[in-house]
């Protein structure tokens, strides 16, 4: 196929083919088609097979794709120039959305990335309370800055480890990496090494290793126990944000962090990353505070224009509903479909985020999440892709449904499942 033949050429010239390491298919084997376009709830690759996309490029896609209005917009936006690196009006405009969708955050920075939204706020955070250490969770991804890279200590020890080569151990040091959904961890840890943890970061609703909702007391735990300790509470909503609600999930779980990350739908399918939060911590960066943070491309216009029309269409009525109503009837036809087949899966599922795990159990954590057949997984990916039907190529990524699946499309996905399972 023309995929195989570039993907060997692509191979020659950038590491492993791809410029990101999923895109790769190296857990679920195979050559991964390279798309040439995408329409709709479609992408269609240089081979012109058909897929119904359940990627949305990693859910920056929930309008689908190339949305004819946000096309218009960048159209026009194109005849104005791409970048000048200085102040343009629709930056207020984007702030002014952001802070008004999601009332904690009094003021926000656009970034490039969602690893760059992280990363701002880590450090502002750090430059705020004057402390070094951090907390994170198991199996939750905040993009690849170095100190984010490192998993749970062996044993007692505190101190992160490294999780990637080329991280100095001693740039682990401060990261304390905990389990999920265990408050008693986040209690002790804050207590032992009181006064030290500048900030806990986490994904409100877990993204990265499937989905994983928070248990009921989590977050509020988390928000009371940085209260106390006058630690940051950072949530990374680059995946939740205008994902799971239009104010993400800090507003259908109800908890207000001090800090906010954003990225992917905000940018519209182009390169666009924010953090965000309480003024007084806000105004620690510069220009105004302390705390450096730049970026050449930061609130490019073109990236702009795609995030913010994109926000506006999105932010019309009855989008999150039809999102809802199609998300649901997915879930609850595929769980009867997969009933029909076997036992050993479960869908998890939050708004029009969701995943189907190979394990028959309550999946609450990176450990309980490790339990899961991926060879089972794999097997149920490519009787996927055959049919049609584009989904994350991992176990430990999440589906998403866009405002333009159709009911055709959701049903022949439903076929092509009832199919996948027979052939497990
Ligand atoms: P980026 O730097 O990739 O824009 O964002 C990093 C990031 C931060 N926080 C969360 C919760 C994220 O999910 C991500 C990136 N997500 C992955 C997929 N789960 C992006 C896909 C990829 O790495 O190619």
């Amino acid at each position: 196929t023309r995929s195989e033949h570039l993907f060997e050429e692509a191979k020659k010239y950038i590491p492993g083919g791809v410029n990101s390491p999923v895109r790769a298919y190296k857990s679920v084997q195979g050559t991964p088609p390279f798309i040439s376009w995408a329409d709709g709830a479609h992408v269609y690759d240089v081979d012109g097979n058909d897929y119904i996309d359940y990627v949305g490029s990693w859910g920056p896609m929930i309008l689908g794709h190339r949305h004819p209005q946000v096309m218009d917009a960048l159209r026009k936006a194109l005849d104005n120039g791409t970048s000048f690196g200085a102040p343009t009006e629709i930056e207020i405009e984007m702030a002014r959305l952001l802070t008004d969708a999601v009332p904690s955050i009094e003021m926000v920075r656009m970034v490039n990335s969602g690893t760059e939204a992280t990363m701002g706020a880590i450090r502002v955070a750090r430059g705020y309370t004057g402390r070094d250490k951090i907390i994170k969770f198991n199996g939750c991804y905040h993009g690849h800055a170095d100190y984010l890279l490192v998993r749970a200590g062996s044993g007692a020890t505190t101190f992160g480890t490294p999780d990637s080569k080329g991280v100095p151990a001693d740039f682990a040091r401060n990261t304390i990496t905990l389990p999920y959904n265990n408050l008693e961890a986040v209690r002790e840890t804050l207590t032992r090494e009181k006064g030290t943890i500048a900030a806990v970061i986490l994904e409100p609703v877990v993204g990265n290793m499937g989905v994983v909702p928070p248990r009921s007391g989590f977050l509020q735990g988390l928000r009371e126990l940085c209260t106390q300790h006058d630690t940051i509470l950072i949530f990374d909503e680059v995946m939740t944000g205008f994902r799971v609600a239009w104010g993400g999930a800090q507003s259908l779980y109800g908890i207000t962090p001090d800090m906010t990350c954003l990225g992917k739908i905000i940018g519209g399918g182009l390169p666009v990353g924010a953090y965000g939060g309480r003024r007084d911590i806000m105004e620690q960066i510069a220009p105004i505070g302390p705390v450096y943070q730049a970026g050449t491309l930061s609130g490019n216009p073109l990236a702009i224009t795609a995030g913010l029309k994109t926000l506006q269409i999105l932010g019309r009525p009855g989008t999150y509903e039809l999102l809802e109503e199609h998300s649901q009837y997915l879930e609850a036809e595929g769980k009867k479909i997969a009933a029909r087949h076997t036992a050993d899966v479960s869908f998890t599922r939050v708004g029009s985020m969701f995943c189907l795990f190979f394990f028959n159990g309550d999946i609450t954590d990176y450990e309980t999440a490790q339990q899961c057949d991926t060879g089972k997984f794999n097997r149920y990916f490519h009787a996927m892709l055959d049919q049609g039907v584009y989904l994350a190529p991992s176990q430990f990524e999440v589906g998403f449904m866009s405002l333009a699946h159709s009911e055709e499309d959701i049903d022949k996905t439903l076929k092509a499942m009832d199919k996948a399972f027979g052939k497990q």
